[in-house]
């Protein structure tokens, strides 16, 4: 009998529901949408560095001559239709998708919009899951700006409701001040005990002045600044010990943790070597976990790394071999990063930056090999549950 086949699950995939898009179209700071007459579509502009070109182009007349590069990145219906993402999932046989909004999620918003806002935008998700049955399921975002009681509340009562989510997304802000804050442990231990694992992406990236003055475009904030972001986010975490305190909890790290598989030995013997931690050290003896049993026990890997090379690092950082393999799991980052310059409409076809993505797992585990099924869909469908009710 012919073997079954494992689903492609793609577990980083993301859109912005209308209403998101029209909040972020009256905005006159980062996260905003914007239009400029030499472009067909609006532009969606996010990051802190991009808000150099942003200054310059509303700033000047600069931004309708022709050949200009306008600030952020074009807002096509691949953020934003369903339809269209349903297509781009046919187009690269992706049976399964998890989506989840995409950065700088709920963080800006004020205090007493931020549950009714999240109640909408997560029930935009719900519905949208639910047209598509077996094909979509979400990961949930957090009023994240309400009083810590709001946010326990609404994990207990609202996140219940909603049957396709699988877990929430977070960024690295946390309540405010990062991850490592002791006022995030309740959250934490509340996530864990509804069986929602994290998923933590980047946003917020390095400052500008590490880039330097000259203008490499995205290159250095996306390649460099958010794998840093969320390793440094995890390694605080760690540091805090809220591994220890929340041992429920379960996190997939975005990007294939960072730079976390290539640090985490340099990671654990800083900390061995810091007279502020020697003590502890010392004390708990063999009882004490280390960075890379939090990776082996409480976090799982996406495999949005681009080449077989951090791929095979993360697998072995992860436990190696088949423990490791069974801790990735695949992604694409849609809708960005799509093919540039192509015919007009290159951006229905197979994306590029898909590819390498499913590349590097073949080259990593073998083509067709049991390792490889388990990263491009059998470990989503174990960990977050997808064909249960
Ligand atoms: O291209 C980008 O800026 C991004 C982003 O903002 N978020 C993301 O998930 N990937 C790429």
């Amino acid at each position: 009998t012919p073997k079954p086949q494992t689903p492609v699950v793609d577990i980083h995939t993301h859109m912005y529901p209308p209403e998101y898009i029209s909040m972020l179209s009256s905005r006159a700071s980062i996260p905003l949408v914007r239009t400029f007459p030499s472009s067909p579509d609006p532009r969606l502009v996010l990051l802190e560095a991009e808000v150099p070109a942003l200054e310059k182009a509303t700033g000047s007349g600069d931004a309708n001559a022709p050949g200009t590069i306008l600030p952020g990145r074009p807002l096509t219906r691949h953020f934003t239709s369903l339809s269209q993402k349903i297509s781009f999932m046919d187009t690269h046989n992706i049976s399964i998708s998890v989506l989840s909004l995409a950065n700088p999620w709920l963080d800006f918003l004020p205090a007493n919009e931020a549950v009714s806002i999240a109640r909408s935008i997560n029930a935009s998700f719900e519905e949208m899951c639910g047209a598509h049955p077996g094909r979509l399921y979400f990961f949930a975002s957090l009023p994240l700006t309400s009083p810590l009681e709001a946010i326990l509340s609404f994990i207990t009562t609202a996140l219940p409701s909603f049957r396709h989510c699988r877990g929430i997304i977070l960024g690295t802000s946390g309540l405010g001040s990062g991850l490592d804050d002791p006022a995030m442990l309740p959250m934490f231990a509340a996530l864990a005990d509804a069986n929602l694992p994290v998923f933590l992406h980047p946003h917020y990236g390095l400052p500008n002045s590490v880039f330097g003055k000259a203008d490499y475009g995205h290159v250095l904030p996306l390649a460099l600044g958010f794998p840093m972001e969320t390793t440094i986010a995890v390694a605080r975490m760690y540091l805090a010990g809220v591994f220890d305190a929340v041992p429920g909890l379960r996190m997939i790290l975005a990007h294939s943790g960072g730079t976390l598989p290539f640090l985490a030995g340099r990671i654990e013997s800083c900390l061995l070597h810091d007279a502020k931690f020697a003590g502890a050290v010392r004390e708990q003896g063999d009882r004490r976990r280390t960075v890379w049993d939090v990776l082996r026990e409480q976090v799982y890997l996406d495999a949005v790394v681009y080449s077989e090379v951090g791929l095979k690092a993360a697998i072995e950082a992860s436990g190696g071999g088949k423990e490791g393999a069974a801790r990735l799991m695949f992604g694409t980052d849609h809708p960005f990063f799509p093919p540039l310059g192509g015919p007009k409409g290159a951006e229905d076809g197979e994306w590029e930056s898909v590819r390498l993505n499913a590349d590097a797992v073949g080259r990593a585990l073998g083509e067709g090999s049991e390792e490889a099924e388990m990263v491009m869909g059998g470990n989503a469908v174990r960990v977050l549950r997808l064909y249960e009710e």
